[in-house]
């Protein structure tokens, strides 16, 4: 069994998100970088976590965060160099971590050397035939070649200038116009992947997660309305399986699909048993801190993975959502990609104790689990970056309306009472690319180390007693009742999860011990929005 799930390690790891940029800057640029991760090792072996995932480290000019990527072969300059990584990928193994790195297979930066040379290739080239260029409409070629609309905001087709100067062709960005689609119906766009994929494997890395993975293919015609002509067509999965066969070939690689779909059906096919391994559950993400919401998204979750025998994922929190202890901390608590609700009145003190509860949920249920860089530190977001520091294309993009998601990417702070909080070294030469609140001072990871009741304790001990715990990362999930308002579940015949959503404390169920709560307990009983671990009597047959 601990064989065959080391082998499968992503059926039941617990993975830390490393958004780099913002985690550790080790050379006092402002800027998080790869050394400042590897300074960092020795925290996440100790916070108890299986993987990091690194968001894109390639050269990028940095329109999207690095989503942006003008090489797949190389690392940004501004966080180090392959030969960094390869180290750092080292370093990682010597922890027992395992590295998942962000590949982007949806569109490129307007930098790589594919599209400079399809801009300077011209009109009906070969080199343009690895994107989308169509002439424009209306009698000038001034209208796009078709109404869709970028995800971010703001049309889907910039106009190119040809080299007299003259509006030439128009080329496709789901995204920013600094991030051309690919046209994947192009061979040679197919095998560079393959050998992207080949480049990072050989160097080591266990797993990818595939950005955008379900709006690869396109229709060829380009006339079909949006979104279904670009999103989750049935000739995407090809690409999947090619990729399953290469990953099948080194061992123990897993490709980690980023999915956002509604529909469950059409969700699990990537995650048939010869394309992906897992891909993100986002239902669990948007889902309001309900009793019954809750436990129908779960249930929905672990009945559409059964049927694939693929492994569910929960993630409270990553780079392009508002935070949860803000999320939880609002009247509404559900989230929408496409409200992110910035300024709405949260209650942080609520917030966080719910979070602490969501964080024993998400730990305990079946599948993999996810750690956005600072949920273990109770970061909220940050509502109230200055405007002109914004970065992300979508506030732009939004014409301004959409805040965007600067707010869940302030760096990490690490020590000290004032800013960059060990995030840069003391000699640093710039301050931190993005601001930090002052209130920080009692979010860092120094304050938090020997604080038996920190965020970080709870999420250490957590992590320590889920990996003791061969029923968490094996067994299903058994529903249980504990009481008016509680999510109560079993994961083997003596461990419990039961979390408080009601209004009055619960009594612990009969000669339950507690092995772990987010919160003190109260008269022996658990107090409303907190959760627990026990371990349950043993039942007399
Ligand atoms: O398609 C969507 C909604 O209809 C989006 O949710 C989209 O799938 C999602 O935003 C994709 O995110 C990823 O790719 C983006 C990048 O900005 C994000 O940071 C990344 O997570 C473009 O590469
Ligand atoms: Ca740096």
């Amino acid at each position: 069994m601990a064989e065959k799930n080391s082998e499968q390690w992503w059926r039941s790891a617990a993975i830390y998100q490393v958004y780099i940029r913002s985690f550790a800057d080790g050379n006092g640029d402002g800027i998080g970088d790869l050394d400042g991760v590897r300074a960092q090792l020795p925290y996440l072996a100790e916070l108890g976590v299986d993987a990091i995932w690194f968001n894109p480290w390639y050269p990028s000019p940095m329109a999207d965060g690095g989503y942006d990527v003008a090489d797949y072969r190389d690392i940004n300059a501004a966080f180090g160099t392959l030969a960094e990584a390869e180290k750092l990928i080292a370093d990682a193994h010597g922890y027992g971590l395992r590295i998942i790195i962000d590949i982007v297979p949806n569109h490129c930066s307007d930098e790589h050397r594919w599209f400079r040379a399809a801009l300077a290739a011209g009109p009906g080239s070969p080199e343009r035939a690895r994107f989308w260029f169509r002439p424009g409409r209306g009698g000038d070629g001034e209208l796009p070649p078709n109404d869709w609309t970028s995800i971010f905001g703001g049309p889907a087709w910039t106009r190119t200038t040809d080299e007299d100067g003259t509006p030439g062709e128009w080329y496709l960005h789901l995204f920013a116009p600094q991030q051309p689609d690919f046209n994947w119906d192009h061979p040679e766009v197919r095998q560079e992947f393959e050998a992207v994929l080949r480049f990072w494997f050989d160097r080591g890395v266990d797993g990818v997660r595939i950005d955008s993975a379900a709006l690869l293919t396109k229709d060829p015609e380009l006339a079909e309305p949006a979104p279904s002509a670009f999103t989750d067509r049935d000739d995407v999965h090809a690409i999947y399986r090619s990729w399953r066969r290469i990953a099948d070939e080194y061992g123990s690689r897993a490709l980690i699909g980023e999915v956002w779909m509604p529909d469950v059906e059409r969700f699990t096919r990537y995650l048939r048993s010869d394309e992906l391994h897992v891909a993100f559950n986002f239902d669990f993400l948007c889902c309001a801190w309900e009793l019954d919401r809750l436990r129908a998204v779960i249930d929905a979750t672990l009945a559409s993975h059964a049927p694939v025998g693929a492994p569910a994922t929960w993630v409270l929190s990553n780079h392009d959502v508002v935070r949860h202890v803000t999320r939880y901390g609002r009247a509404n608590t559900a989230f929408g990609m496409a409200d992110r609700r910035i300024g709405e009145p949260a209650d942080l003190v609520l917030g966080e104790q719910r979070a602490r509860a969501a964080a024993l949920l998400s730990l305990a249920l079946p599948g993999g689990v996810y750690v956005y860089q600072g949920d273990e530190l109770g970061l909220a977001e940050v509502e109230d970056l200055p405007d002109e520091l914004r970065q992300d294309p979508i506030f732009s993009r939004s014409g301004y309306t959409d805040k965007g998601r600067d707010g869940c990417r302030v760096p990490v702070p690490w020590s000290g009472i004032h800013p960059p909080f060990g995030f840069s070294p003391e000699q640093a030469t710039a301050a931190p690319w993005l601001p930090q609140p002052q209130s920080w001072a009692r979010r860092t990871a120094a304050g938090q180390d020997t604080d038996p009741n920190s965020m970080l304790t709870l999420y250490r001990q957590a992590l320590r007693l889920r990996r003791a715990q061969p029923a968490l990362l094996t067994l299903g999930l058994d529903w249980f009742d504990a009481g008016e308002g509680a999510l109560a579940f079993r994961r083997g015949p003596d461990f419990a999860c039961v979390i408080n959503l009601g209004d009055t404390p619960l009594a612990l169920p009969a000669g339950a011990t507690l092995l772990l709560a987010s919160g003190p307990l109260l008269d022996g009983q658990l107090p409303t929005e907190t959760g627990a671990w026990l371990r349950l009597a043993p039942t007399r047959e």
